[in-house]
């Protein structure tokens, strides 16, 4: 029998609609690949030279290696290697283009402000910076200068970024590794030479390298791209909103920012709501945004924007009918869009120079023309809002109340409240009581391979239901957030009595009159960074290391590259990271033990591999028990 496709039952309604409107949907394209290509999966096809394809035979009776001589545990590893450089990549690119922002900002070139002065000073002080009396422009700049040098140094020195935020017992052991990554540039090229025909054929070697764009991403790429969206748009704070298809309004135009940079969705926000008369000059009650992926998520935590959906629905949320304009930045962008666009009204408006759709209207996007674009989107949305036929609008009944905006320094804050002097104190201490008998980070993406949510959505509620605090970002966010594990009444419904307990206390202390949500938003895919200095800020304050700690992470629905860099920054910073979906790793037996188990030894953390819900749970809860045990904490 085939699985079900979805547990939102917003996405199951409009997958009848989808069928009747004659659309077709990334569940019936993965429907036609069946059966994958049994090598792909196993990671032992190589594509890296023209003598190729060569594929290993899993079974052991035909081709044991490659052409030139590649074993199958050097083919895998390579293929990962170049996965997790992929993702590196995606993430650095994107801090890269923050960093010019903040850049130009400070210069008084473009329109943008500087919205996180705390931030600014925060970081300029963790840089070593001389901060006091500097003007907030000035500092900017000097901040600026600091991420420009770790992307061009020429040398051999690690990355400022992360010397600066890494946990010192982890550089240390990173240093012993040969693994702290130098300008991000140079590691990914690096990656790309180390893996092309004829290179290391060394499977362990690979993985270390591995590790080392695990830690481009982490710092030159997630914490880069939060200090500096932080700086511009200023730090998240709680705020209270919707999710789900059902936050569309028949009576309204619809706008939906979907990717992953805020640079643009910021703007639209802002002009959504300066350009109001002219939408109801036209007969709607007003201009509507809501978020599809992480740059619904970014404009979630600081504007408050509703939450539309996550990856496997977004060609869902224009089959409403209800879309006037869907507008892309960059990742996680079905090319099918533009088809399931082109069979009603939506306008899909492409706007970074990589990544144009054909059927799509390509409007660019610079941070020099920054108001004009989000003006000329914003006012496409109302030219179509006149052009949407009422008969073929159907905006499910579905939409959950969530808490997000949970940065560190607003779950600081409300930590204050309890211990102004020492804020993380009561959180260590019912850590260590058994309170809270772990944290676990709950990140990524949807996969199609996966029953829509049902992972994210089971795995959580047997966390929290065994006092496990969560702190969600990614699609995963978004799949909590559907199923009303962000509101207080979640932590009623779903969480232990213990957890209960404290996060009741901390949300009458926080001034909520309500428990704290079971689980925590923390943000988008960059905003992993978060929790990294979340863990961090625990481990220094008790004076460990970070891999000791009773916190694990997982992507239970990983489908991107960028999954699989983020989860290996995850290992390198010593936690045990599971995954819901088997990686293209089985096809080497060595390469799958030292990624699961022999890791641990050398770097604290490993990979995780179970494809049960509740038994990945179990898993984490049993490993979260051991460092308790190991701490001497109660268990
Ligand atoms: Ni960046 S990477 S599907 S949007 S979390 Fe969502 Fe998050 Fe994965 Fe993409």
């Amino acid at each position: 029998m085939l699985k079900a496709k979805t547990i939102d039952p917003a996405a199951l309604e409009l997958l009848k609609k989808a069928a009747t409107d004659g659309i077709e949907t990334v569940w019936d394209r993965y429907e036609a690949q069946q059966p994958q290509c049994g090598f792909g999966t196993l990671g032992i096809c190589c594509r890296h030279c023209l003598q190729g394809p060569c594929r290993i035979d899993p079974f052991g009776n035909g081709p044991k290696a490659g052409i030139c001589g590649t074993t199958a545990d050097v083919i895998v590893a390579r293929n990962l290697l170049r996965q997790v450089a992929g993702g590196a990549a995606a993430h650095v690119d994107h801090a890269y283009e923050a960093v010019e922002a903040l850049e130009l900002a400070a210069e008084d070139k473009i329109n943008y402000s500087i919205a996180g002065e705390d931030k600014l000073r925060q970081i300029a002080t963790a840089l070593g910076l001389e901060t006091p009396s500097k003007d907030t422009k000035a500092l900017a700049l000097e901040v600026v200068r600091v991420a420009y040098a770790d992307m061009s140094n020429h040398s051999r020195q690690p990355l400022q970024w992360l010397l600066a935020n890494a946990p010192k017992e982890r550089i240390a052991v990173w240093q012993s590794l040969g693994i702290l990554p130098r300008n991000p540039d140079r590691e990914i090229r690096e990656a790309m030479h180390q893996t092309t025909m004829g290179m290391d054929a060394d499977p362990v070697n690979l993985v270390l390298a591995t590790a080392k764009q695990g830690l481009v991403d982490g710092y030159a790429g997630l914490k880069l791209a939060t200090d500096m969206q932080d700086i511009l748009f200023g730090i998240p704070s709680p705020v209270v909103t919707e999710a789900n298809l059902g936050v569309l309004k028949s009576d309204s135009v619809n706008l939906i920012v979907h990717g992953h940079v805020p640079l643009l969705s910021e703007k639209i926000v802002y002009w959504a709501k300066k350009l109001s008369a002219e939408a109801e000059a036209v007969g709607a009650q007003s201009i509507h945004v809501a978020g599809i992926c992480c740059s619904g998520n970014e404009v979630l935590m600081r504007q408050g924007i509703p939450l539309a959906t996550n990856f496997l629905a977004q060609e869902l949320a224009i089959v409403t009918g209800a879309v006037d304009v869907m507008v892309v930045d960059v990742q996680c962008i079905m090319p099918s869009l533009a088809q399931v666009a082109s069979c009603y009204h939506t306008e899909l408006i492409t706007t970074m120079p990589i990544v144009k759709i054909p059927g799509a209207t390509h409007i660019p996007f610079t941070l020099e023309n920054a108001d004009e674009t989000a003006q000329t989107i914003v006012r496409k949305a109302i030219a179509a809002y006149k052009k949407r036929d009422p008969r073929k609008v159907r905006i499910p009944d579905q939409r959950t109340t969530i808490m997000a905006g949970f940065s560190v320094e607003a779950i600081t804050a409300a930590l204050a409240q309890l211990n102004p002097q020492q804020p993380l104190k009561p959180l260590v201490d019912n850590i260590a009581n058994g309170n809270i008998f772990g944290v676990v980070a709950t990140v990524g993406c949807n996969n199609v391979k996966v029953t829509q949510d049902s992972f994210h959505v089971e795995m959580v509620k047997e966390l929290v239901r065994n006092n496990i605090l969560v702190a969600a970002t990614g699609c995963s966010a978004h799949a909590l957030a559907k199923f009303g594990l962000m509101n207080s009444e979640g932590t009623e419904r779903f969480a232990g009595d213990n957890l209960k307990s404290v996060l009741t206390a901390l949300g009458h202390a926080a001034g909520l009159g309500a428990p704290l949500p079971p689980v925590l938003h923390m943000g988008s895919c960059v905003d992993n960074s978060r929790i990294g200095d979340l863990v961090t800020a625990i481990a220094r304050y008790l004076g460990v290391d970070t891999a000791a700690l009773p916190v694990a992470a997982s992507a239970p629905e990983p489908q991107h590259e960028k999954a699989l860099s983020i989860g290996t920054w995850a290992v390198t910073m010593g936690l045990t990271t599971h995954l819901g979906v088997v990686p293209p790793v089985l096809g080497s037996k060595s390469v799958t033990e030292l990624l699961t188990q022999g890791l641990t030894e050398v770097i604290g953390g490993k990979f995780y591999v179970e494809t049960d819900p509740i038994l990945a749970a179990q898993g984490l809860i049993a490993d979260i028990r051991a460092k308790r045990k190991a701490l001497g904490l109660t268990i």
